[in-house]
């Protein structure tokens, strides 16, 4: 049997939400759905699995007469939530306040249904070219501090994304979706651990086949340069997935040469019928280190992998 995750996508209209997951639906197949609660009320909803559990995306749309509707159908759309994912437009400034007190509406209902729910904000419309504007960081430091200190009683994640780096879109559902077992600390522990005594890898991710990162560490000091060839890597590497599945290969060492010395791998590993895969990027010269340790480290993935799934 397997779980059903309920995750509620939430905020105003036009902050972004249905984009967001439709760029996830091109990415992994979700598949989207209608679904009747009562007569009255529809939700669309998009759904993917993930470790073993069934995933349901609920986009809520976030004009004001839906607004006013769920807040009068609280219970159905609600209940047994598993995750809230709160998105902000970072560039929409006159309706901040308006976003604030839609979000204060739905963790209020929470509260007092005792729904102790992780929660993710998401700032969206970070648009890789406002990544240097200070107004726009100003703007998400001040809406941080103020969700972090009025509700301090929730567990509170926050992510910058924007549809234009899918990458960030990407965090976005993997810092959720991870955060549903323990075994994910200590998941990030390993890789953390590799990655920094055992390989010197300049990144070392786990995804699962439908591309969702389970777990990633980066080295802390990546050169620019090497940086945007890191992303064009791991970019690669979810295209090749996604091949790799299509056409259900089997590859063994599969090193690609980059500029600036850089070499990326994409490992698939199977635990329990399921492809998993290990990307690591990392300098030349480090080879052979990788090489060396390398069933290690499948093997300790696959141990607490095998123990993550349901
Ligand atoms: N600049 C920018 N525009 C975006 C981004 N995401 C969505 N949009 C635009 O914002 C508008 C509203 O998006 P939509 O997904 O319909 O918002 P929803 O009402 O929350 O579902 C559309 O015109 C999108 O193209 C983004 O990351 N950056
Ligand atoms: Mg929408």
């Amino acid at each position: 049997m397997k779980n059903a995750i309920k995750i509620i996508v939430s905020g105003l209209d036009n902050a972004g939400k249905t984009s967001i997951l439709t760029a996830l639906d091109k990415k992994y197949n979700f598949q989207q759905e209608i679904m009747e609660l009562k007569p009255t009320i529809r939700v669309q909803y998009h759904q993917t699995e993930f470790l073993g559990n069934l995933c349901f995306f609920w986009d809520m749309g976030g004009q004001k007469i839906y607004r006013k509707h769920y807040r009068k159908n609280q219970d159905a759309y609600f209940d047994g939530t598993d995750l809230l994912v709160y998105v902000i437009d970072i560039q929409d400034k006159e309706r901040f306040e308006t976003s604030l007190s839609y979000l204060d509406v739905i963790l209020q209902y929470f509260m007092s249904n005792e729904m102790d729910i992780p929660i993710i904000v998401s700032f969206h419309k970070y648009d890789p070219e406002l990544r240097t504007i200070d107004e726009i960081h100003d703007s998400i430091n001040e809406l941080r501090e103020f969700i972090t200190e009025n509700y301090s009683t929730f567990k509170i994640l926050f992510q910058q994304t924007s549809i234009y780096d899918i990458i960030s879109i990407i965090h976005l559902i993997s810092y959720g979706l991870s955060i549903f077992d323990e075994k994910f600390f200590e998941l990030s522990l390993l890789v953390e651990d590799y990655l920094v005594n055992r390989l010197d890898a300049t990144s070392l991710i786990l995804f699962d086949q439908n591309g969702i990162i389970i777990s990633e560490f980066y080295r802390e000091l990546i050169d620019p340069e090497i940086y945007i060839e890191l992303l064009e890597s791991i970019k690669e590497h979810l295209f090749l997935l996604k091949r790799m599945q299509e056409e259900d290969y089997n590859s063994d060492y599969n090193f690609f040469d980059l500029e600036n010395k850089l070499l990326s791998y994409l490992h698939k590993i199977k635990i329990r019928n399921n492809p998993y895969y290990i990307s690591i990027v990392l300098e030349e010269k480090f080879k052979e280190k990788l090489l060396d340790k390398f069933s290690d480290l499948v093997e300790d993935i696959s141990k607490i992998l095998d123990a993550i799934l349901p």
